[in-house]
């Protein structure tokens, strides 16, 4: 394609042309063109077809994503420059989606960039959520949610015409099909997200997302994740799943009908994959179809077993979604009678009652329904998947030996390399060549440039330059100060007890102490925070409140601030990350040893020549073997310590606090009058309290061996040269954690689509 006519047409017919046109015209232009040449280009040819069904698609703004694919990323910025503009303004002008949380809804979307640029057949099913997650406002020092709205008249979602009947409880309602082009990397494919929609949708609540969580017909594509402490919340949520997966499932077997495959032969031509146990109800609504398209019940269990994958995301109770029985009779009452015989096939397989996926209580076991019927099950990082087998899913992996596998998470190199990290991708590229670019895995010839003082000396320098890039963003997106000439420390992901930010906030009370003591560091240094709390997880805004009111006391202090900084990012989402990642010294990855199934941020910020400062938990551990301990940080009880800790019911965070005066000194700065100056006592109040009484993730049992860790840390990075290695090793073997790997995993072990 000639972009330049392209978008020169485009801009003409929009009564403008280049050079007089708004950023926002050209946002506009660029969009219209990519989208409809991606809508002139065929679907990955198939075998068999995959549809990935997950609530979250955490896609990130796509302009640039889309043009790099398309292999137009510099013809575009080259024909910007030649009217004084760049991509990077141009793209400002896109609103981010926020289709999703965090780690599960981004690894969906690097999939699909997988998938599509390894030329397999797959399209994503989910939700069109109209005003996304939300969109988080912290200035009052605490989080406030908004709705994002985030689709203008101009967008990426192409009206497909396509519609399905949901029998609802209360009635039909038709799901709308909107789809999202997904192009390959550089290899003319082109798969589709599927976002299915109500036809009416309600406007935007007035004030935050409160919104009538009964008017199911308008509201049922308004927010992802609605609230659920209260029952309308949580019908509303299983509402939500069975639109995505009855619609889905139609869509599947309208395509097959198209194909000219009898329903018999459903797992011949078509893999569905179950992210996580959100759209577990994809297998009785096959089941329901098939029956009613002739096929006995068995049968069609049995082809939709064949047919089916499930991974697990969390070892975390809240994630094993069980739903009662009396709410699906409600909502999906079509698809009650199946979960009843299934449960009852499943049963003649095993008579252990934690197996079953109808209990007692007439509760149904989403995870349980989903391994007695999917044909592969999977963890997310090696720890993850051998706690899964050996502990929390046990019994059914005892039961189906063979279902269980392990698929390390990984990300797309081209977003999260290429894209967000140009300065590092063109020096990598004068460096190996840019094979890199279709093959992770080649990252690893950089190790021949070790002991190379001029490459690692540039490495340094387009660090320094991502640096005050950052603080140039920082300044003007969020009204923040950072020193471009200071470390730069990073933890950025959900707000969550397990990942311990609070952890972190012990650390900068304890720091800001030292430098008051006049223990003034060699270097200052800039502690990044950035994550949103769950709307009904109190304890998670708590530690927001806390981690601002530090930064304000830090800030407040002419004493520390020349030493110190921490810096909360508001609205921490894709593309803020896409500002931070490139420019960290140090990845926070401190979840307590067994919580964290992978983590994804743990990659992103290793391939962009960050060093991880962590535990030995998630894909940590891949990442440790990989470097090796000299380029990586480690701290804390081992996951075997843990889990013993919880068996034995032998943790007491009172004792530790007892022990350990300077312990016990931090934590009294949390209710100290200059914190309570700066934050919500409420807030403070519960976060000290939790650290005493409860800390049901072993924060103080880590907090003294984090401490040490980061400090030998922080004097290591003053060795530049020896830092610098570090920072080339990381990069050098972060190619084993390409997405590309990760489905080329999938589709040898488990989907087989080509
Ligand atoms: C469940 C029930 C009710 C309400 C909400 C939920 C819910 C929503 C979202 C449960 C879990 C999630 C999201 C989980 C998630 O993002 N997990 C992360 O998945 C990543 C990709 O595999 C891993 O890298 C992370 O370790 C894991 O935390």
């Amino acid at each position: 394609m000639d972009l330049e006519k392209s978008l020169g047409e485009t801009l003409a017919g929009m009564g403008t042309d280049l050079d007089r046109a708004s950023r926002a015209q050209i946002f506009c232009a660029l969009l219209r063109v990519t989208r409809d040449a991606e809508l002139s280009m065929a679907p990955a040819p198939g075998g068999r077809k995959l549809y990935y069904f997950s609530a979250e698609f955490l896609v990130g703004r796509l302009l640039r994503a889309n043009l790099v694919n398309l292999g137009l990323a510099d013809e575009a910025e080259r024909v910007l420059a030649a009217h004084g503009t760049s991509l990077a303004e141009v793209e400002d002008c896109e609103p981010e989606p926020s289709l999703g949380n965090g780690g599960l809804g981004r690894l969906a979307a690097c999939f699909l960039d997988s998938i599509a640029s390894l030329g397999l057949s797959g399209d994503g099913v989910g939700l069109n959520y109209h005003y996304g997650l939300f969109r988080q406002d912290l200035s009052d020092g605490t989080q406030r949610e908004e709705p994002n709205p985030w689709i203008e008249p101009e967008s990426w979602l192409i009206d497909t015409g396509r519609s399905f009947s949901v029998p609802f409880g209360f009635g039909p309602l038709t799901a709308r099909m909107y789809d999202i082009a997904v192009p390959g990397y550089e290899n003319g494919t082109v798969n589709r997200l599927h976002l299915f929609d109500v036809d009416d949708p309600a406007p935007a609540p007035e004030h935050g997302i409160d919104f009538d969580k009964g008017d199911v017909r308008h509201d049922l594509t308004s927010f992802l994740y609605p609230d659920d402490s209260d029952e309308a919340g949580r019908l509303l949520r299983v509402y939500q799943q069975y639109f995505m997966v009855s619609a889905g499932a139609q869509l599947i077997l309208a395509e097959l009908a198209e194909r000219g495959a009898p329903v018999t032969e459903l797992d011949r031509h078509v893999a569905v994959h179950i992210n996580d146990t959100h759209p577990s109800m994809v297998i009785p609504e096959l089941v329901r179809l098939l029956c009613e398209g002739g096929v006995p019940f068995e049968e069609a269990a049995a082809i939709v077993e064949r047919t089916c994958a499930y991974t697990n995301h969390t070892i975390l109770a809240e994630a094993l979604e069980t739903w009662p029985m009396s709410y699906l009779e409600q909502v999906a009452p079509k698809i009650v009678p199946v979960i009843r015989r299934l449960d009852a096939l499943a049963r003649e397989r095993s008579d252990e009652p934690s197996v079953a996926i109808v209990d007692q209580g007439d509760v149904v076991h989403m995870a349980n329904l989903d391994v007695h019927f999917s044909h592969a099950v999977n963890g997310v990082a090696a720890l993850h998947t051998k706690i899964l087998v050996e502990s929390e899913m046990r019994p059914l992996a005892e039961l189906y030996p063979e279902k269980f596998s392990n698929k390390t998470n990984g990300v797309t190199f081209r977003r999260w390399l290429m894209g967000c990290n140009p300065g590092l991708a063109s020096l990598v590229t004068s460096a190996i060549g840019d094979g890199w670019k279709r093959d992770a895995s080649r990252l690893e010839d950089l190790l021949d440039l070790r002991g190379d003082s001029a490459f690692t000396q540039a490495l340094l320098e387009v660090k320094d330059a991502n640096k005050a890039r950052l603080a140039a963003w920082l300044r003007a997106e969020k009204g923040i100060e950072v020193d471009p000439g200071s470390v730069f420390d990073i933890q950025v992901k959900r707000m969550h007890q397990y990942k311990r930010q609070q952890m972190n906030a012990l650390y900068a009370l304890w720091k800001y102490l030292q430098i008051k003591h006049g223990n003034v560091p060699t270097r200052p240094v800039t502690m990044v925070f950035g994550a949103k709390a769950a709307p009904a997880y109190t304890l998670a805004k708590d530690t927001i409140n806390l981690l601002v009111a530090i930064g304000r006391l830090v800030a407040d202090d002419p004493e520390v601030s020349p030493w110190l900084t921490l810096a909360f990012v508001e609205n921490y989402n894709v593309t803020a990350a896409e500002h931070l990642i490139p420019a960290a010294d140090v990845s926070e990855q401190i979840s307590l040893a067994s919580k964290e199934a992978s983590g994804t941020s743990n990659m992103k910020f290793m391939a962009n020549g960050a060093v991880t400062l962590g535990t030995l938990d998630g894909a940590n551990v891949e990442i440790a073997e990989l470097v090796g301990r000299e380029n990586i940080y480690l701290f804390g009880r081992s996951s075997a310590d843990v889990i013993g800790l919880y068996a034995s019911d032998g943790y007491r965070p009172w004792d530790v606090w007892q022990g350990d005066a300077e312990l016990a000194e931090v934590l009294d700065m949390i209710v100290s009058p200059e914190l309570l100056a700066r934050g919500d006592a409420g807030c403070l109040a519960r976060v000290y309290r939790d650290f005493v009484a409860k800390d049901y993730f072993m924060a103080l049992l880590d907090a003294r061996d984090y401490a040490a860790v980061k400090e030998r840390c922080l004097a290591d990075y003053e060795d530049r040269a020896a830092w610098g290695e570090k920072a080339l090793v990381n990069v050098a073997r972060s190619g084993f954690f390409s997405s590309d790997r990760t489905i080329r995993e999938y589709d040898r072990d488990i989907w087989h689509l080509s």
